[in-house]
């Protein structure tokens, strides 16, 4: 199997939908589209551990990585959404290497790391078919780890140094929000703190991604040099779909 990290060596960039309708449909719908990767998220939608194992279920059959952001990285997480073969995995608000290492931890069984051990009962070591998953389960595993705030930014370069974390991951919007410029991710000093967490991150060998507010933000950044950028959510293009709609037959 090739992992989202392998993916990402590969050098193509690999453009992302957020999914945070929480929905199984609505992730099978997206995942038909085309899009190399779709973002489950924890954090800011209404998910549960089943609604995202229903998700994945969805999305599985198509060439699509999922990729699931976590509400916050402790360990019991990790191990559930290991087990259930959630193997990509976005953790908010890293900002301290320290903080980093332990994550990479909680994805490592002993001695390398505290993730618990589960085989037959785990859907990401293919209920004990795979049975050399415990050995290998770090080549399915993807840890991105996402800079979205002073003290991450301060500390990016020892961030992206941290062996086992796969990829560095921007959040404009919380960014902004950290420098005092709450609701304008595009503000010229926030894009000038992107653009020296990008060179960072590129100096450290390690892919970066970035959450584009607009499908022009997306297309700079990959000019910038950025491997992966989420391009819009489902709610919304719900939400563009509808009120397009809406005022053309209105406007008529
Ligand atoms: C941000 O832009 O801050 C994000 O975390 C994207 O959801």
């Amino acid at each position: 199997m090739t992992s989202f990290r392998d993916k990402l060596r590969e050098g193509k960039p690999l453009i992302g939908l957020w999914q945070a309708l929480a929905d199984n449909y609505a992730a099978e719908i997206c995942a038909r589209q085309g899009f190399d990767w779709l973002l489950l998220d924890a954090e800011h939608s209404p998910n549960t551990i089943q609604t995202l194992l229903g998700q994945a279920q969805a999305i599985a059959p198509f060439p699509v990585e999922t990729i699931v952001r976590v509400a916050f990285g402790e360990p019991v997480v990790f191990k559930q959404y290991l087990d259930l073969g959630l193997h990509s995995l976005l953790v908010p608000m890293v900002e301290s290497a320290e903080q980093a290492a332990n994550l990479v931890r909680y994805c490592r069984f002993p001695p390398h790391g505290i993730r618990g051990v589960s085989s037959a009962t785990s859907r990401g070591a293919d209920f004990g078919v795979d049975t050399d998953y415990l050995h290998n389960a770090d080549k399915h595993i993807t840890l991105i780890v996402q800079i979205e705030s002073r003290a991450g930014l301060d500390n990016v370069a020892e961030i992206a140094a941290v062996d086992g974390v796969d990829a560095l991951f921007i959040g404009p919007s919380d960014l902004a929000a950290s420098l005092g410029h709450l609701g304008d991710p595009l503000h010229p000093e926030v894009t000038a703190a992107v653009d020296q967490a990008l060179a960072a991150i590129k100096a450290a060998g390690k892919p970066a991604g970035i959450f584009a507010v607009s499908p022009q933000h997306a297309r700079d950044s990959f000019a910038k040099g950025f491997a992966f950028a989420s391009v819009g959510t489902d709610i919304g293009l719900l939400i563009s779909g509808a009120r397009t709609v809406l005022a053309d037959v209105r406007g008529a």
